[in-house]
Protein backbone atom coordinates (compact mmCIF):
# COMPACT_ATOMS: atom_id res chain seq x y z
CA UNK A 1 0.00 0.00 0.00
CA UNK A 2 0.60 3.85 -0.22
CA UNK A 3 3.12 4.82 2.22
CA UNK A 4 0.86 8.13 4.29
CA UNK A 5 3.31 10.98 3.30
CA UNK A 6 2.56 10.13 -0.59
CA UNK A 7 -0.83 9.27 -0.47
CA UNK A 8 -1.14 12.89 1.26
CA UNK A 9 0.78 14.62 -1.65
CA UNK A 10 -1.52 12.77 -4.06
CA UNK A 11 -4.46 14.43 -2.26
CA UNK A 12 -3.15 17.47 -2.16
CA UNK A 13 -2.13 17.39 -5.73
CA UNK A 14 -5.75 16.48 -6.69
CA UNK A 15 -7.38 19.60 -4.64
CA UNK A 16 -4.69 21.65 -6.39
CA UNK A 17 -6.16 20.25 -10.36
CA UNK A 18 -9.48 20.83 -8.93
CA UNK A 19 -8.91 24.49 -8.05
CA UNK A 20 -7.24 25.32 -10.98
CA UNK A 21 -9.75 23.65 -13.04
CA UNK A 22 -12.31 25.35 -11.12
CA UNK A 23 -10.69 28.89 -12.19
CA UNK A 24 -10.18 28.29 -15.74
CA UNK A 25 -13.53 27.04 -16.17
CA UNK A 26 -14.97 30.27 -14.39
CA UNK A 27 -13.55 32.13 -17.12
CA UNK A 28 -16.33 30.84 -18.93
CA UNK A 29 -19.36 30.62 -16.34
CA UNK A 30 -18.71 33.72 -14.60
CA UNK A 31 -15.64 35.33 -11.78
CA UNK A 32 -18.35 34.76 -9.08
CA UNK A 33 -18.63 30.70 -9.77
CA UNK A 34 -15.29 29.49 -8.73
CA UNK A 35 -14.78 27.43 -5.60
CA UNK A 36 -12.81 29.50 -3.73
CA UNK A 37 -14.88 32.74 -4.38
CA UNK A 38 -18.23 31.23 -4.05
CA UNK A 39 -17.30 29.29 -0.51
CA UNK A 40 -15.86 32.35 0.58
CA UNK A 41 -18.38 34.56 -0.53
CA UNK A 42 -20.80 31.98 1.12
CA UNK A 43 -18.61 32.02 4.40
CA UNK A 44 -18.23 36.26 4.11
CA UNK A 45 -22.43 36.16 4.18
CA UNK A 46 -23.17 33.70 6.90
CA UNK A 47 -20.59 34.72 9.89
CA UNK A 48 -22.29 33.56 12.23
CA UNK A 49 -24.40 37.11 14.51
CA UNK A 50 -22.26 36.55 17.10
CA UNK A 51 -18.93 36.83 15.51
CA UNK A 52 -19.69 40.47 15.53
CA UNK A 53 -15.90 41.70 15.66
CA UNK A 54 -15.31 39.16 12.73
CA UNK A 55 -17.84 40.60 10.81
CA UNK A 56 -16.80 43.76 11.04
CA UNK A 57 -13.14 42.83 10.40
CA UNK A 58 -14.29 40.91 7.15
CA UNK A 59 -14.86 44.15 5.29
CA UNK A 60 -11.44 45.23 4.42
CA UNK A 61 -9.84 43.89 1.26
CA UNK A 62 -6.53 42.31 2.82
CA UNK A 63 -8.96 40.59 5.36
CA UNK A 64 -10.85 38.87 2.04
CA UNK A 65 -7.48 38.06 0.68
CA UNK A 66 -6.41 36.62 3.66
CA UNK A 67 -10.06 34.47 4.00
CA UNK A 68 -9.27 32.98 1.08
CA UNK A 69 -6.07 31.95 1.62
CA UNK A 70 -7.18 30.50 4.90
CA UNK A 71 -9.91 28.68 3.07
CA UNK A 72 -7.55 26.86 0.90
CA UNK A 73 -4.87 25.76 3.89
CA UNK A 74 -7.44 24.58 5.25
CA UNK A 75 -8.84 22.59 2.01
CA UNK A 76 -5.33 21.43 1.28
CA UNK A 77 -5.32 19.87 5.16
CA UNK A 78 -8.74 18.09 3.88
CA UNK A 79 -7.19 16.80 0.85
CA UNK A 80 -4.22 15.62 2.48
CA UNK A 81 -6.53 13.12 4.34
CA UNK A 82 -8.21 12.62 1.57
CA UNK A 83 -5.36 11.18 0.20
CA UNK A 84 -4.90 8.86 2.79
CA UNK A 85 -8.21 7.26 2.74
CA UNK A 86 -8.18 6.72 -0.61
CA UNK A 87 -5.03 5.05 -0.53
CA UNK A 88 -6.91 2.42 1.93
CA UNK A 89 -9.75 2.35 0.07
CA UNK A 90 -10.20 4.60 -2.97
CA UNK A 91 -14.32 4.75 -2.59
CA UNK A 92 -13.77 7.26 0.03
CA UNK A 93 -11.58 9.10 -2.11
CA UNK A 94 -14.08 9.19 -4.35
CA UNK A 95 -16.74 10.22 -1.65
CA UNK A 96 -14.70 12.88 -0.09
CA UNK A 97 -14.13 14.86 -3.33
CA UNK A 98 -17.03 14.74 -4.17
CA UNK A 99 -18.46 15.87 -1.02
CA UNK A 100 -16.02 19.05 -1.73
CA UNK A 101 -17.33 19.24 -5.14
CA UNK A 102 -20.78 19.34 -3.92
CA UNK A 103 -20.67 21.81 -0.85
CA UNK A 104 -18.75 24.23 -3.72
CA UNK A 105 -21.23 23.52 -6.64
CA UNK A 106 -24.11 24.11 -3.50
CA UNK A 107 -22.57 27.46 -2.38
CA UNK A 108 -21.80 28.87 -5.90
CA UNK A 109 -25.84 28.72 -6.34
CA UNK A 110 -26.73 30.18 -3.56
CA UNK A 111 -25.14 33.52 -4.28
CA UNK A 112 -27.45 35.94 -5.72
CA UNK A 113 -27.71 36.11 -9.45
CA UNK A 114 -26.68 32.49 -9.92
CA UNK A 115 -26.74 30.36 -12.69
CA UNK A 116 -27.00 26.73 -13.03
CA UNK A 117 -23.78 26.66 -14.53
CA UNK A 118 -21.98 27.97 -11.71
CA UNK A 119 -22.13 24.20 -10.37
CA UNK A 120 -20.00 23.17 -13.39
CA UNK A 121 -16.20 24.66 -11.92
CA UNK A 122 -16.27 22.87 -8.78
CA UNK A 123 -17.95 19.71 -10.26
CA UNK A 124 -15.59 19.52 -13.17
CA UNK A 125 -13.24 19.77 -11.10
CA UNK A 126 -13.91 17.28 -8.57
CA UNK A 127 -14.27 15.14 -11.03
CA UNK A 128 -10.32 16.29 -12.37
CA UNK A 129 -9.47 15.69 -9.13
CA UNK A 130 -10.96 11.90 -8.82
CA UNK A 131 -8.77 10.97 -12.14
CA UNK A 132 -5.91 12.63 -11.04
CA UNK A 133 -6.17 11.27 -7.41
CA UNK A 134 -6.38 7.43 -9.30
CA UNK A 135 -3.62 8.12 -11.16
CA UNK A 136 -1.29 9.69 -8.43
CA UNK A 137 -2.05 6.78 -6.22
CA UNK A 138 -1.12 4.16 -9.03
CA UNK A 139 1.65 6.21 -10.01
CA UNK A 140 2.97 6.08 -6.47
CA UNK A 141 2.41 1.74 -6.31
CA UNK A 142 4.69 1.29 -9.65
CA UNK A 143 7.43 3.59 -8.84
CA UNK A 144 7.45 1.78 -5.01
CA UNK A 145 7.05 -1.35 -6.74
CA UNK A 146 10.15 -0.12 -8.78
CA UNK A 147 12.06 1.05 -6.37
CA UNK A 148 11.65 -2.19 -4.29
CA UNK A 149 12.99 -3.90 -7.23
CA UNK A 150 16.42 -2.07 -7.46
CA UNK A 151 15.48 1.11 -9.47
CA UNK A 152 16.97 3.63 -7.50
CA UNK A 153 15.02 6.94 -8.39
CA UNK A 154 11.67 5.35 -8.76
CA UNK A 155 10.19 7.82 -5.20
CA UNK A 156 11.97 10.66 -6.71
CA UNK A 157 10.34 9.88 -9.79
CA UNK A 158 6.65 10.15 -8.12
CA UNK A 159 7.81 13.40 -6.67
CA UNK A 160 8.62 14.72 -9.81
CA UNK A 161 5.68 14.19 -11.88
CA UNK A 162 3.25 14.64 -8.54
CA UNK A 163 5.23 18.30 -8.39
CA UNK A 164 4.79 18.92 -11.88
CA UNK A 165 1.00 18.23 -11.82
CA UNK A 166 0.50 20.75 -8.67
CA UNK A 167 2.65 23.50 -10.22
CA UNK A 168 0.49 22.90 -13.23
CA UNK A 169 -2.49 23.23 -11.81
CA UNK A 170 -1.62 26.20 -9.86
CA UNK A 171 -0.22 28.15 -12.83
CA UNK A 172 -3.30 27.79 -14.69
CA UNK A 173 -5.83 28.46 -11.82
CA UNK A 174 -3.61 31.77 -10.81
CA UNK A 175 -3.86 32.31 -14.83
CA UNK A 176 -7.72 31.78 -15.07
CA UNK A 177 -8.38 33.99 -11.98
CA UNK A 178 -5.65 37.07 -13.30
CA UNK A 179 -7.74 36.68 -16.40
CA UNK A 180 -11.30 36.80 -15.06
CA UNK A 181 -10.45 39.89 -13.27
CA UNK A 182 -8.73 41.49 -15.75
CA UNK A 183 -11.47 40.84 -18.05
CA UNK A 184 -13.37 43.69 -16.23
CA UNK A 185 -14.79 47.02 -17.22
CA UNK A 186 -11.76 49.23 -16.84
CA UNK A 187 -12.20 49.78 -20.67
CA UNK A 188 -15.52 50.79 -20.35
CA UNK A 189 -15.42 53.47 -17.52
CA UNK A 190 -12.19 54.97 -19.42
CA UNK A 191 -15.20 55.71 -22.24
CA UNK A 192 -17.30 58.12 -19.74
CA UNK A 193 -17.64 61.53 -19.97
CA UNK A 194 -19.01 62.73 -17.42
CA UNK A 195 -21.70 65.60 -17.60
CA UNK A 196 -20.95 68.67 -16.27
CA UNK A 197 -22.18 69.69 -12.99
CA UNK A 198 -25.31 72.38 -13.62
CA UNK A 199 -24.68 73.09 -10.17
CA UNK A 200 -20.96 73.39 -8.74
CA UNK A 201 -19.58 72.36 -5.05
CA UNK A 202 -19.13 75.42 -3.15
CA UNK A 203 -15.21 76.17 -4.27
CA UNK A 204 -12.66 75.00 -1.14
CA UNK A 205 -11.92 77.90 1.45
CA UNK A 206 -8.37 78.39 0.79
CA UNK A 207 -7.62 78.05 4.57
CA UNK A 208 -7.98 74.24 4.08
CA UNK A 209 -4.85 72.08 4.66
CA UNK A 210 -3.55 69.23 3.09
CA UNK A 211 -5.94 66.31 2.87
CA UNK A 212 -9.29 67.69 3.33
CA UNK A 213 -10.46 66.14 0.17
CA UNK A 214 -9.32 62.54 0.49
CA UNK A 215 -8.13 61.04 -3.07
CA UNK A 216 -9.70 58.75 -5.02
CA UNK A 217 -6.87 56.09 -4.19
CA UNK A 218 -6.32 57.22 -0.48
CA UNK A 219 -10.25 56.42 0.21
CA UNK A 220 -11.10 53.89 2.45
CA UNK A 221 -12.92 50.72 0.67
CA UNK A 222 -15.05 48.61 2.90
CA UNK A 223 -17.28 45.99 1.61
CA UNK A 224 -18.69 42.31 0.93
CA UNK A 225 -17.53 41.73 -2.13
CA UNK A 226 -14.66 39.39 -2.46
CA UNK A 227 -14.64 39.92 -6.22
CA UNK A 228 -15.64 43.76 -7.51
CA UNK A 229 -18.78 43.56 -9.60
CA UNK A 230 -17.99 44.62 -12.87
CA UNK A 231 -20.75 45.96 -13.85
CA UNK A 232 -21.34 47.41 -17.50
CA UNK A 233 -22.45 51.01 -17.98
CA UNK A 234 -24.20 50.08 -21.23
CA UNK A 235 -26.27 47.18 -19.33
CA UNK A 236 -26.96 48.98 -16.10
CA UNK A 237 -29.89 50.09 -15.18
CA UNK A 238 -32.02 51.29 -11.78
CA UNK A 239 -35.08 49.88 -11.31
CA UNK A 240 -37.51 51.61 -8.34
CA UNK A 241 -40.24 49.66 -7.68
CA UNK A 242 -42.01 48.17 -4.63
CA UNK A 243 -44.68 50.81 -2.50
CA UNK A 244 -44.61 53.79 -5.56
CA UNK A 245 -46.88 55.30 -8.03
CA UNK A 246 -44.76 54.65 -11.09
CA UNK A 247 -42.52 52.28 -10.93
CA UNK A 248 -39.66 53.87 -12.94
CA UNK A 249 -36.10 51.88 -14.69
CA UNK A 250 -33.60 54.45 -15.83
CA UNK A 251 -30.77 53.74 -17.79
CA UNK A 252 -27.28 54.88 -17.16
CA UNK A 253 -27.48 56.77 -20.58
CA UNK A 254 -30.71 58.53 -19.32
CA UNK A 255 -29.01 59.35 -15.93
CA UNK A 256 -26.15 61.11 -17.42
CA UNK A 257 -28.59 62.98 -18.81
CA UNK A 258 -30.53 64.34 -15.83
CA UNK A 259 -29.50 67.50 -14.12
CA UNK A 260 -26.56 66.80 -11.97
CA UNK A 261 -25.26 68.43 -8.90
CA UNK A 262 -21.39 68.30 -7.31
CA UNK A 263 -21.01 68.29 -3.38
CA UNK A 264 -18.31 67.84 -1.58
CA UNK A 265 -19.45 64.98 1.15
CA UNK A 266 -17.95 63.16 3.96
CA UNK A 267 -18.78 59.93 4.33
CA UNK A 268 -17.67 57.68 7.54
CA UNK A 269 -17.97 53.47 7.81
CA UNK A 270 -20.46 52.36 11.51
CA UNK A 271 -17.32 50.42 11.90
CA UNK A 272 -14.79 52.94 12.12
CA UNK A 273 -13.36 53.29 16.04
CA UNK A 274 -12.70 56.05 17.47
CA UNK A 275 -10.17 57.93 16.30
CA UNK A 276 -9.78 55.40 13.16
CA UNK A 277 -9.36 55.97 9.47
CA UNK A 278 -12.59 55.03 7.70
CA UNK A 279 -14.24 58.02 6.77
CA UNK A 280 -13.62 60.28 3.82
CA UNK A 281 -14.17 63.09 2.07
CA UNK A 282 -14.81 63.80 -1.81
CA UNK A 283 -16.01 65.52 -4.40
CA UNK A 284 -19.57 63.70 -5.36
CA UNK A 285 -21.08 64.12 -8.97
CA UNK A 286 -24.81 62.77 -9.39
CA UNK A 287 -28.24 63.37 -9.92
CA UNK A 288 -30.40 64.51 -6.80
CA UNK A 289 -31.91 61.20 -4.94
CA UNK A 290 -34.98 63.62 -4.58
CA UNK A 291 -35.62 64.01 -8.52
CA UNK A 292 -35.93 59.99 -8.90
CA UNK A 293 -38.53 59.25 -5.86
CA UNK A 294 -40.56 62.37 -6.68
CA UNK A 295 -40.88 60.79 -10.31
CA UNK A 296 -41.54 57.20 -8.82
CA UNK A 297 -43.93 58.91 -6.11
CA UNK A 298 -43.01 56.46 -2.98
CA UNK A 299 -46.80 55.49 -1.38
CA UNK A 300 -48.13 56.87 2.22
CA UNK A 301 -46.19 55.19 4.55
CA UNK A 302 -43.18 54.08 2.74
CA UNK A 303 -40.59 54.33 5.48
CA UNK A 304 -37.61 53.04 4.30
CA UNK A 305 -36.01 52.92 0.88
CA UNK A 306 -33.85 49.73 0.28
CA UNK A 307 -30.72 49.89 -2.40
CA UNK A 308 -29.77 46.86 -3.62
CA UNK A 309 -26.49 46.30 -5.67
CA UNK A 310 -26.00 43.71 -8.02
CA UNK A 311 -24.25 41.81 -5.59
CA UNK A 312 -26.97 41.15 -3.54
CA UNK A 313 -26.01 43.24 -0.67
CA UNK A 314 -28.81 45.28 0.61
CA UNK A 315 -29.17 48.64 2.94
CA UNK A 316 -32.07 50.41 4.12
CA UNK A 317 -32.21 54.63 4.26
CA UNK A 318 -35.53 56.59 5.82
CA UNK A 319 -37.27 57.86 3.15
CA UNK A 320 -38.26 60.96 4.88
CA UNK A 321 -34.11 61.63 4.79
CA UNK A 322 -33.62 61.33 1.39
CA UNK A 323 -36.67 63.68 0.66
CA UNK A 324 -36.36 66.23 3.30
CA UNK A 325 -33.65 68.20 0.81
CA UNK A 326 -29.98 67.47 1.39
CA UNK A 327 -28.23 66.59 -1.08
CA UNK A 328 -28.22 63.10 -0.97
CA UNK A 329 -27.14 61.60 -4.68
CA UNK A 330 -27.21 59.02 -6.97
CA UNK A 331 -23.80 59.45 -7.79
CA UNK A 332 -21.56 58.66 -11.24
CA UNK A 333 -18.37 60.88 -10.44
CA UNK A 334 -15.83 60.94 -7.49
CA UNK A 335 -13.14 63.79 -7.08
CA UNK A 336 -14.14 64.65 -11.25
CA UNK A 337 -13.55 60.74 -12.35
CA UNK A 338 -16.32 58.74 -13.01
CA UNK A 339 -16.49 56.08 -9.94
CA UNK A 340 -13.36 53.72 -9.56
CA UNK A 341 -14.98 50.49 -9.98
CA UNK A 342 -13.81 49.72 -5.94
CA UNK A 343 -16.21 52.23 -5.41
CA UNK A 344 -19.12 51.50 -7.25
CA UNK A 345 -18.44 52.20 -10.68
CA UNK A 346 -21.10 53.04 -12.52
CA UNK A 347 -23.38 54.41 -9.89
CA UNK A 348 -23.81 54.50 -6.30
CA UNK A 349 -25.38 56.11 -3.61
CA UNK A 350 -24.49 58.69 -1.00
CA UNK A 351 -26.12 60.28 1.63
CA UNK A 352 -24.67 63.01 3.73
CA UNK A 353 -25.42 62.63 7.65
CA UNK A 354 -25.49 58.19 7.20
CA UNK A 355 -23.38 55.77 8.22
CA UNK A 356 -22.08 54.09 5.03
CA UNK A 357 -23.82 50.78 5.62
CA UNK A 358 -27.92 52.46 5.87
CA UNK A 359 -26.39 54.95 2.83
CA UNK A 360 -23.87 54.48 0.42
CA UNK A 361 -24.39 51.49 -1.53
CA UNK A 362 -22.21 50.72 -4.50
CA UNK A 363 -23.02 48.55 -8.13
CA UNK A 364 -26.78 49.81 -7.12
CA UNK A 365 -28.91 48.19 -9.10
CA UNK A 366 -32.65 48.39 -7.29
CA UNK A 367 -33.72 50.97 -5.02
CA UNK A 368 -36.97 49.14 -3.07
CA UNK A 369 -39.88 51.44 -1.65
CA UNK A 370 -40.78 49.76 1.26
CA UNK A 371 -41.05 49.72 5.27
CA UNK A 372 -38.44 49.28 7.66
CA UNK A 373 -41.25 47.17 9.10
CA UNK A 374 -41.40 44.79 6.13
CA UNK A 375 -37.85 44.50 5.35
CA UNK A 376 -34.65 44.01 7.05
CA UNK A 377 -31.72 45.00 5.28
CA UNK A 378 -28.12 43.05 4.64
CA UNK A 379 -26.69 44.58 8.54
CA UNK A 380 -29.68 44.16 10.17
CA UNK A 381 -30.40 40.89 11.02
CA UNK A 382 -25.97 40.91 11.67
CA UNK A 383 -26.94 42.94 14.89
CA UNK A 384 -26.39 46.52 13.58
CA UNK A 385 -29.14 48.90 13.94
CA UNK A 386 -31.66 49.72 11.20
CA UNK A 387 -31.18 53.53 11.78
CA UNK A 388 -27.62 54.77 11.00
CA UNK A 389 -27.34 58.35 11.36
CA UNK A 390 -23.40 59.79 12.15
CA UNK A 391 -22.61 60.54 15.35
CA UNK A 392 -20.58 63.81 15.86
CA UNK A 393 -16.75 62.72 16.09
CA UNK A 394 -13.37 64.10 16.68
CA UNK A 395 -9.89 62.71 15.79
CA UNK A 396 -6.19 64.11 16.05
CA UNK A 397 -4.08 63.41 13.37
CA UNK A 398 -0.53 65.26 14.82
CA UNK A 399 1.51 64.77 16.58
CA UNK A 400 1.77 61.08 17.18
CA UNK A 401 4.50 59.72 18.67
CA UNK A 402 7.56 62.16 19.63
CA UNK A 403 8.42 65.57 19.51
CA UNK A 404 10.77 68.28 20.66
CA UNK A 405 9.50 71.10 23.45
CA UNK A 406 8.49 74.28 21.92
CA UNK A 407 5.92 75.08 19.56
CA UNK A 408 3.88 71.93 18.78
CA UNK A 409 0.44 72.17 16.32
CA UNK A 410 -2.00 69.60 17.83
CA UNK A 411 -4.44 69.63 14.36
CA UNK A 412 -6.97 66.92 12.90
CA UNK A 413 -10.53 66.58 11.85
CA UNK A 414 -14.03 66.50 13.65
CA UNK A 415 -17.31 65.82 11.87
CA UNK A 416 -21.17 65.35 12.30
CA UNK A 417 -22.07 65.66 8.47
CA UNK A 418 -25.19 67.45 8.15
CA UNK A 419 -25.14 69.35 11.28
CA UNK A 420 -21.88 70.95 11.12
CA UNK A 421 -19.08 71.55 13.41
CA UNK A 422 -19.76 74.39 15.76
CA UNK A 423 -16.79 73.99 17.91
CA UNK A 424 -13.34 72.14 18.89
CA UNK A 425 -11.82 71.79 22.22
CA UNK A 426 -8.54 70.45 23.11
CA UNK A 427 -7.31 69.07 26.82
CA UNK A 428 -3.80 68.87 27.47
CA UNK A 429 -2.88 66.15 30.01
CA UNK A 430 -5.98 67.42 33.24
CA UNK A 431 -5.90 70.85 31.99
CA UNK A 432 -8.71 73.56 31.02
CA UNK A 433 -10.37 72.53 27.56
CA UNK A 434 -8.78 74.82 24.63
CA UNK A 435 -10.84 76.25 21.99
CA UNK A 436 -8.86 74.99 18.82
CA UNK A 437 -8.99 77.39 15.46
CA UNK A 438 -11.71 76.01 13.04
CA UNK A 439 -10.39 75.70 9.30
CA UNK A 440 -12.50 75.81 6.18
CA UNK A 441 -16.03 74.70 6.08
CA UNK A 442 -17.67 73.72 2.92
CA UNK A 443 -21.00 72.90 4.15
CA UNK A 444 -22.39 70.88 6.96
CA UNK A 445 -21.82 67.54 4.81
CA UNK A 446 -18.37 67.66 5.26
CA UNK A 447 -15.88 67.28 8.07
CA UNK A 448 -13.54 70.05 9.40
CA UNK A 449 -10.45 70.47 9.91
CA UNK A 450 -9.02 72.16 13.13
CA UNK A 451 -5.57 73.05 15.46
CA UNK A 452 -4.32 74.73 18.38
CA UNK A 453 -1.02 75.55 18.44
CA UNK A 454 0.84 74.07 21.80
CA UNK A 455 3.76 75.51 23.97
CA UNK A 456 4.95 71.74 24.61
CA UNK A 457 7.08 70.55 27.59
CA UNK A 458 9.30 67.94 28.20
CA UNK A 459 7.87 64.66 28.92
CA UNK A 460 4.35 62.64 28.45
CA UNK A 461 1.39 64.06 27.34
CA UNK A 462 -1.76 63.19 26.92
CA UNK A 463 -4.15 64.70 24.31
CA UNK A 464 -7.64 65.00 23.76
CA UNK A 465 -9.89 66.46 21.80
CA UNK A 466 -13.85 66.91 21.47
CA UNK A 467 -16.17 68.77 19.10
CA UNK A 468 -19.79 70.05 19.34
CA UNK A 469 -22.32 70.48 16.92
CA UNK A 470 -23.94 72.93 15.44
CA UNK A 471 -27.23 71.76 17.70
CA UNK A 472 -25.07 72.40 20.21
CA UNK A 473 -24.25 69.36 21.28
CA UNK A 474 -20.45 67.65 22.62
CA UNK A 475 -19.96 65.09 21.45
CA UNK A 476 -20.29 62.22 24.78
CA UNK A 477 -17.11 60.95 26.62
CA UNK A 478 -19.10 57.53 27.08
CA UNK A 479 -16.79 55.28 25.24
CA UNK A 480 -19.53 52.92 22.99
CA UNK A 481 -18.11 49.88 20.38
CA UNK A 482 -19.20 50.81 16.56
CA UNK A 483 -21.82 47.88 17.16
CA UNK A 484 -24.63 48.20 16.67
CA UNK A 485 -25.09 51.90 15.67
CA UNK A 486 -21.35 53.65 15.57
CA UNK A 487 -18.58 53.90 18.05
CA UNK A 488 -18.57 57.09 20.41
CA UNK A 489 -16.04 58.68 23.18
CA UNK A 490 -12.90 60.60 23.43
CA UNK A 491 -10.04 60.34 21.03
CA UNK A 492 -6.50 60.48 23.15
CA UNK A 493 -3.05 60.36 21.91
CA UNK A 494 0.20 59.99 24.19
CA UNK A 495 2.90 61.89 23.00
CA UNK A 496 6.25 62.28 24.11
CA UNK A 497 8.14 65.60 24.19
CA UNK A 498 12.06 65.47 24.56
N1 LIG B 1 -22.65 46.85 -2.74
C1 LIG B 1 -22.16 47.25 -1.56
N2 LIG B 1 -22.17 48.55 -1.25
C2 LIG B 1 -21.67 48.98 -0.07
C3 LIG B 1 -21.16 48.06 0.88
C4 LIG B 1 -21.16 46.68 0.53
O1 LIG B 1 -20.74 45.80 1.30
N3 LIG B 1 -21.67 46.31 -0.70
N4 LIG B 1 -20.65 48.52 2.07
C5 LIG B 1 -21.10 49.83 2.54
C6 LIG B 1 -20.31 50.35 3.64
S1 LIG B 1 -20.42 49.49 5.11
C7 LIG B 1 -19.58 51.50 3.54
S2 LIG B 1 -18.88 52.19 4.91
C8 LIG B 1 -19.41 52.19 2.25
C9 LIG B 1 -17.95 52.39 1.92
O2 LIG B 1 -17.80 52.99 0.68
P1 LIG B 1 -16.35 53.04 0.02
O3 LIG B 1 -15.84 51.64 -0.06
O4 LIG B 1 -16.51 53.70 -1.30
O5 LIG B 1 -15.51 53.88 0.96
O6 LIG B 1 -19.97 51.44 1.19
C10 LIG B 1 -21.22 50.87 1.45
N5 LIG B 1 -21.71 50.30 0.22
MO1 LIG C 1 -19.38 50.67 6.63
Amino acid sequence: MVGRGRAAIAGVVAAAVALGAGELIAIITGAQSGPVVAVGGWIVDHVPEGGKELAIRLFGTYDKIALQIGTVIILAGFAALIGILAARRFALGIAGIGLFGVVGAAAALTRPHADPAWVLPSLIGAGLAVVALKRLLLLAETTDAAQAAGQPDGRRRFLRIAGWTGVAAVVVGGAGRMFTQRRGVAEARDQVTLPAPTNSPLPLPDNTLPGYVTSNDDFYRIDTALIVPQVDPKTWKLRIHGMVEQEITITYDELLAMPMIERYITIACVSNEVGGDLIGNARWLGVPVKDLLERAKPLPGADQVVSRSVDGWTCGSPTATLMDGRDALLAVGMNGEPLPIDHGFPVRVIVPGLYGYVSACKWIAEWEVTTFNAFDAYWVPRGWSAQGPIKTESRIDTPRGSKSAGEVVIAGVAWAQHRGIDKVEVQVDEGPWQVAELLGAVSEDTWRQWRLKWQATPGEHRLTVRATDRDGVTQTQDEAPPAPDGATGWHSVRVSIK
